[in-house]
């Protein structure tokens, strides 16, 4: 994408609308902002089965608007995107299992949802910002010395990804026909507090806790490149407050581990054997490793993350799902059931 004059953001700005954010990334995202700016935020959300309002609670209600609706309903987009300064977009189909039982939704939402946003944006001028995966660049071989960069070659391998890499692609085409003033960031595997139980830290946790042994797809080695959800929201808004128009920035904090390693944390913090675990039936199409190189994003805005120590926020997010089982509780019995039916 061509690179345009920094800026089109800024915290003297004061209104911003947040797709997504009862979902687990936005609402971390929601709860960053209004503890570190001033701004006043919109919530867009749907309220699938991945949302949650209680995740909200607790906000200042001047500063916060909640809306329940659909990112595909044009005149409820345009409306909303028409009164706020910027447009910053979570909102997905996000979970990979779910997009090979039934992907319909995924396109719904991913692309003609993105693709709504956006000509609203367009219209309206409006600054955005489209949050996105490392998943667009495919997998890695185990022993690749080489990790993703803004360069990478786009390969995504399932439903989930392939949506996002057409939305990302909408965006870049949007920047370069018609201007939009767009920031695009793809960032790797998420943990922290409010995450759904369908996800893999999320799932070995509440297992854990109540007696149940994790389960590990295939032989359990596949590697994921873990970042506290906080770091995100941070690299989020200095792309917004510093990244150019039309550039795509990497987020990542350096934090490859195997799935068979986390879930061996997870037993040793619950003082259970480091084996306790079984491996179950592979996810199709299951890819091997993501790893981000996130070093344009520090070189150019100064960004860093916070939480480096992977060991310390896995401890910590482990203490969040012991204190809020009235948040996880609801969820899990649905989620354990559907994935029963998969065969997992
Ligand atoms: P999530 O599934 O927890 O939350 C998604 C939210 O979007 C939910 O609140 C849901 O109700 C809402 N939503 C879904 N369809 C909608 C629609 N049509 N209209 C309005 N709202 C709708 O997802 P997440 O893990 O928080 O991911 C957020 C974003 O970050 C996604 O774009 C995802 O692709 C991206 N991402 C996630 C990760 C990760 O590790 N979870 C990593 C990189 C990027
Ligand atoms: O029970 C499980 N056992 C298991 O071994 C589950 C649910 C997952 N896994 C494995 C599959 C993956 O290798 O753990 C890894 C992580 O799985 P998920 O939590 O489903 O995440 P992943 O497929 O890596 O995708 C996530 O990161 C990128 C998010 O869900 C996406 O939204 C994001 O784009």
């Amino acid at each position: 994408m061509p690179a345009k004059a920094a800026g089109g953001y800024s915290r003297a700005m004061q209104r911003i609308l947040v797709t997504g954010g009862a979902g687990f990334i936005g609402c971390n995202f929601v709860h960053y902002i209004m503890e570190h700016t001033t701004q006043h935020v919109t919530v867009l959300d749907k309220l699938t089965y991945a949302g949650n309002v209680e995740s909200l609670s607790g906000l200042q209600s001047e500063r916060f608007t909640f809306i329940k609706g659909d990112i595909c309903d044009a005149v409820l987009v345009d409306e909303l995107t028409e009164s706020v300064h910027a447009v910053v977009h979570f909102a997905a189909e996000s979970h990979n299992d779910n997009s090979l039982e039934d992907p319909r939704p995924f396109l719904e939402t991913n692309l003609a949802g993105t693709f709504t946003l956006i000509e609203a944006a367009r219209r309206h001028g409006k600054r955005f910002h489209h949050i996105s995966t490392d998943e667009v660049y495919g997998d890695l071989a185990l022993d690749d010395p080489h990790r993703f960069t803004e360069n990478s070659v786009y390969r995504p391998t399932s439903p989930y990804s392939a949506t996002k890499a057409g939305s990302d692609m909408l965006v870049r085409a949007w920047v370069r026909s018609f201007g939009l003033k767009a920031t695009i960031s793809n960032c790797s595997n998420n943990y922290g507090p409010y995450q759904h139980v369908e996800k893999f830290i999320p799932r070995q946790i509440t297992n854990i806790l109540d007696g149940n042994r994790p389960h590990l797809y295939g032989n359990g080695r596949n590697v994921r490149d873990w970042i506290h959800v906080q770091d995100h929201s941070s690299a989020v808004l200095a792309i917004l407050e510093g990244g150019r128009l039309g550039e795509t920035y990497l987020i990542g904090a350096d934090g490859e581990r195997s799935n068979r390693e986390v879930v061996e944390m997870l037993l040793s913090l619950a003082g259970q054997p480091r084996d306790a675990y079984d491996l179950v039936t592979d996810r199709p199409g299951h890819d091997l490793r993501y790893a981000i190189d996130s070093s344009k994003l520090r070189r150019e805005l100064g960004w860093s993350p916070r939480f480096p120590d992977f060991e310390a926020g896995l401890a910590d997010t482990v203490q969040w799902y012991r204190d809020n089982e009235h948040w996880w509780r609801p969820q899990k019995a649905a989620t354990e059931s559907k994935y029963a039916g998969q065969g997992h």
